[in-house]
């Protein structure tokens, strides 16, 4: 057996290994409470926490679908570690702390530091948080009332007894991205005001949720429907069981078979007279929901940051470990030079959407000049699809760093890899998200454009090191005209850019 064996990378706390993210947080939230909250959650996420995620990645969720005595009851059962997840985020106020805003303008960031110092040792949990956030959003933007209050006030929670997620279900078989025409899912009004929805979601993520909100098209009397986007309204439900054990108006078809997320339950659902109330304005589905994929799109990046940030720290720790050709992979020149590129990306990443943080903390506290709402509106489809991408190619290079190890299934570094590939295809692949940010463009007379190069020059005003500003101002041009030729381009494969172009 030879007497030699490796040391394995050592998860030491994320937030006390981030220099950056601790610099970031000195000049921008130097509170005393936010720091030690930080330093403990991470104290907690390295010594117990990532061992639950690894537990949720080892027992996946599955799906009865009959009692022993062959009655239907569709349960999906969790593993013990997804459940303590759900009363951990409630404790340490995952969603809540970005609706009590203690720290103004900067609660956001505050929240999302937390996030990402949790994301990959959440063994995903951080997607029914996504949405659980987005949903509390949405219906804080369209007011809390009946019958949505009782709903927000548990999404918002820190007592885990009380806390409830929420699901987000917009696909069907025939449109994700399309969802104006893919959608089939109908709401027939009741005599109540209520409505009963039959149709069929194709992708639902973490299922096991309390209540969902969803798109589906309103019948008249003679129960037809309005076609495409203008006839989707959103609908709020609950996630119950009847007497009989059965959930009420859903049947869970199955669950998907996924390359990756496979901690958590993605289940196909019929419909089957779903009780909802309708929330949005009839046929303002679509516009009602973009807040929940405004937050959503966020919670994306930085579990995209995150991802990158936590293979960096374990490729660090392992190149004081192994050695190679008589010396630590740490005095390898080309090595640390491959190490060194992994932490540029990381810090652009992380750079980039806690800016975007940070507009919508601003926003959320009334705070917000025109052009940091303009800013918000373009730079969150922008830091989903590029840390999105870059994710997938940080971790796999992160990988290749472990050599032969970071193949190996029991070191739980493939799984980063895996869950990382989804961060490009949900809420919105990585084209139907560079159509948005153009579509955003177009929609504000240039005045987005405007905005985006404001903040670049005035951030290149702000440069400590003025030798670099002249290369800078370069770049920022090349860029405009970057920019002009792709909306030439464009326009020419989407006619309805034309107007732009000109
Ligand atoms: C770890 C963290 C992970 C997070 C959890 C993930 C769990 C997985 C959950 C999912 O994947 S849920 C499904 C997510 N689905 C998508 O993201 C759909 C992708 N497709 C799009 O985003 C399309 O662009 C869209 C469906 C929005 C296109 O629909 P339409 O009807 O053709 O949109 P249109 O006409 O451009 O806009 C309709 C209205 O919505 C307009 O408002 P007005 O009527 O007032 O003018 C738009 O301005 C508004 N809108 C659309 N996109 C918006 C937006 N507003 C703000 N932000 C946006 N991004
Ligand atoms: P399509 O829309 O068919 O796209 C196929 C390809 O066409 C993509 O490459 C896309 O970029 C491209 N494309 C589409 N339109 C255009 C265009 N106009 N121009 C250029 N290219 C275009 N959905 C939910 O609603 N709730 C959930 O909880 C949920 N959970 C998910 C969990 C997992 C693990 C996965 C993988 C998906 C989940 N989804 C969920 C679905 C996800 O949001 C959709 O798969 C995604 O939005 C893409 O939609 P689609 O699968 O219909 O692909």
């Amino acid at each position: 057996l030879g007497s030699f064996f490796q040391e394995r990378p050592v998860l030491k706390n994320p937030f006390l290994e981030d220099a950056l993210l601790r610099g970031y947080l000195r000049r921008h939230l130097p509170q005393e409470p936010a720091f030690s909250d930080l330093c403990a959650f991470g104290e907690r996420v390295a010594n117990e926490v990532d061992e639950w995620g690894r537990e949720c990645e080892l027992t996946p969720p599955r799906l009865v679908h009959f009692d022993p005595w062959g009655r239907r009851v569709d349960h999906i059962v969790t593993s013990s570690a997804w459940k303590r997840m759900k009363d951990l985020s409630a404790q340490e106020g995952l969603v809540a702390i970005g609706y009590e805003r203690s720290f103004g303008e900067w609660s956001r960031v505050y929240q999302m530091s937390k996030l990402y110092i949790f994301s990959p040792s959440s063994g995903l949990y951080t997607c029914p948080l996504a949405m659980t956030d987005g949903a509390a959003k949405v219906i804080q933007s369209i007011g809390v009332s009946w019958p949505v209050d009782e709903a927000y006030s548990r999404l918002t929670t820190r007592q885990p007894e009380r806390f409830w997620t929420s699901g987000q279900w917009m696909t069907e078989r025939q449109g994700g991205s399309d969802v104006g025409s893919g959608t089939e899912t109908v709401a027939a009004p009741q005599a109540d005001g209520s409505y009963k929805l039959h149709g069929f979601k194709w992708f639902t993520s973490a299922t096991d949720a309390d209540m969902t909100l969803t798109l589906a098209r309103e019948q008249d009397r003679s129960g037809a429907t309005t076609p495409g986007s203008r006839g989707l309204s959103l609908f709020y439900a609950e996630v119950s069981r009847g007497e009989d054990g059965r959930l009420k108006g859903i049947e869970v078809q199955r669950l998907k078979d996924k390359l990756g997320t496979r901690q958590m339950p993605t289940a196909e659902l019929l419909l089957d007279g779903l009780q909802a109330h309708r929330i949005s304005e009839e046929g303002r589905g679509v516009a009602s929901i973009a807040n929940m994929l405004t937050i959503t799109r966020i919670h994306n990046s930085i579990s995209a940051a995150a991802a990158m940030r936590r293979i960096v720290q374990l490729a660090r720790d392992y190149a004081t470990r192994r050695t190679a050709f008589g010396k630590l992979l740490k005095d390898h020149p080309l090595h640390m030079q491959t190490l060194a590129r992994m932490e540029v990306e990381t810090r652009g990443a992380f750079l980039l959407v806690m800016d975007v943080c940070r507009l919508l903390g601003r926003e959320e506290s009334g705070v917000a000049t025109e052009l940091d709402a303009h800013l918000l509106r373009l730079l969150t489809p922008v830091v989903k699809l590029y840390t999105g991408k870059q994710a997938v190619a940080v971790v796999s290079e992160g990988l290749e760093s472990f050599g032969g190890q970071g193949y190996i299934e029991d070191t739980g570094l493939p799984g980063l890899l895996r869950d990382a590939q989804v961060l490009s295809i949900w809420e919105g692949t990585t084209n139907v998200l560079s159509l948005d940010v153009l579509r955003c463009v177009a929609r504000s007379s240039g005045m987005v454009l405007h905005a985006f190069f404001t903040h670049a020059k005035s951030l290149l005003l702000g440069a400590s090191n003025v030798s670099s500003l002249s290369p800078a101002v370069k770049a920022v041009n090349a860029a405009l005209s970057e920019l002009k030729d792709f909306v030439q381009v464009a326009a020419v494969r989407e006619p309805g850019y034309l107007e732009l172009a000109a």
